[in-house]
């Protein structure tokens, strides 16, 4: 009896598994960020965008070639860690997915780029803004945030021109992006005919600054650039403050979050710190932005950090091309995606160049009022 019972629950599972399996083509999408480590918070926003919008996406209903659509999220945490990236990456391949959002660090992001790469898998990263991903002759590589070029180089030219600095001091974090976007921000500096009073250099996990901070209080900055995240530059704010260090605090995307007033501990002035974010919205189309925006603090009653809505974009872009080749088969959907022009994403409108990068970029500037992240201007 036992024996009959489990050969008829088992004939009734493959039944059912038959059935769900005729009607609906699984499509797996990986998603690659530090959902562990000092940037968790960062990692974590990442994902959340690509779960909202394969949920969203299943919701409605996808169709790709005549066949109904189930999208499956394939989430992996690499800490921020170029080996944990790579292994990560592996992991997706051997997986057989069909497209890959992420990393988020450019310091991931550019050697798991290889291995999509050999696989020919797409990759769309939604935040590493180091130019050489994109720069290396893969044809599996896109981006939908400016790169590091034009980050560093605007505020270079805003710290100059605008923020009238003179003794200006800059620090990185060794990593690809924060040495990277320094160094641009340097180039910048000189080109309007300003040298760095200072250059300094600690890491990505570093927790005490007073040696560097120190030499630089002695050069009496009127402002200090950092190449890194936030997970440094609270701490650094804050150590700042102890050394009676009031200049101006300048950085790009990776310190442009909604959490570094709280890594801060509230030790940041009002208008001190000025940072972009590697894309942005004007006029009208500032609409679709703030509705994300809405939608994602309804959906999980916490803030975006900063690039939540473009993971969300990149992961609706991949799907796009997918619907316009009519297969989800990397090789027969990647020639449509290195095609998206004039996508309308909640980030603005997203076409590719002939590297994979996003056409007319923007920068969004921003400072920090009361302990939230207050618009300057978007930047082109
Ligand atoms: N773009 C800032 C954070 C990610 C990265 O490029 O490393």
């Amino acid at each position: 009896m036992q024996v009959k019972l489990n050969v008829i629950v088992g004939a009734t599972a493959i039944l059912l598994g038959g059935s769900v399996f005729a009607q609906d083509m699984v499509v797996k999408i990986g998603h690659v960020g530090p959902t562990s480590g000092g940037i968790a918070h960062l990692g974590k926003d990442n994902e959340n965008g690509a779960r909202m919008a394969i949920e969203e996406l299943n919701a409605k209903g996808v169709t790709i070639g005549g066949k109904k659509v189930k999208l499956e999220l394939l989430a992996e945490d690499d800490a921020g860690d170029p080996k944990q990236g790579t292994a990560a990456a592996q992991k997706l391949v051997d997986s057989k997915v069909n497209g890959v959002i992420g990393h988020l660090n450019s310091g991931t992001t550019i050697p798991a780029s290889r291995i999509y790469s050999d696989a020919g898998i797409p990759q769309i990263s939604p935040s590493a803004t180091n130019p050489k991903y994109t720069r290396q002759g893969y044809k599996t590589t896109f981006r939908v945030v400016a790169d590091d070029v034009h980050l560093g180089g605007t505020l270079g030219r805003y710290a100059v021109k605008d923020l009238k600095g003179k003794n200006i001091a800059v620090i990185d974090d060794r990593t690809p992006y924060g040495q990277g976007v320094a160094d641009e921000f340097e180039k910048a500096l000189t080109a309007a005919g300003v040298k760095a009073v200072a250059r300094e250099f600690t890491n990505d996990k570093a927790t005490d600054f007073t040696a560097i901070l120190t030499n630089i209080k002695s050069k009496k900055p009127d402002i200090i650039f950092y190449g890194g995240m936030d997970a440094v530059a609270g701490p650094m704010l804050r150590q700042m403050k102890q050394l009676g260090i009031s200049a101006k605090f300048v950085g790009g995307d990776g310190i442009c979050t909604g959490e570094l007033p709280k890594l801060a501990a509230g030790t940041m002035a009002d208008g001190q710190v000025v940072c972009a974010e590697a894309g942005g919205v004007e006029g009208a189309a500032k609409k679709s932005m703030d509705d994300f925006y809405a939608a994602y603090k309804k959906k999980y009653n916490i803030d975006v950090q900063v690039y939540a809505p473009y993971v969300y974009d990149a992961t609706n872009v991949m799907v796009a091309a997918m619907v316009k080749a009519g297969s989800a088969d990397p090789a027969k959907y990647l020639p449509e995606l290195a095609k998206t022009t004039g996508y309308k994403g909640v980030t603005g409108t997203i076409s590719f160049d002939e590297k994979g990068d996003i056409k007319n970029g923007a920068l969004t500037l921003y400072t920090y009022k009361g302990g939230k992240r207050s618009q300057i201007a978007v930047v082109r």
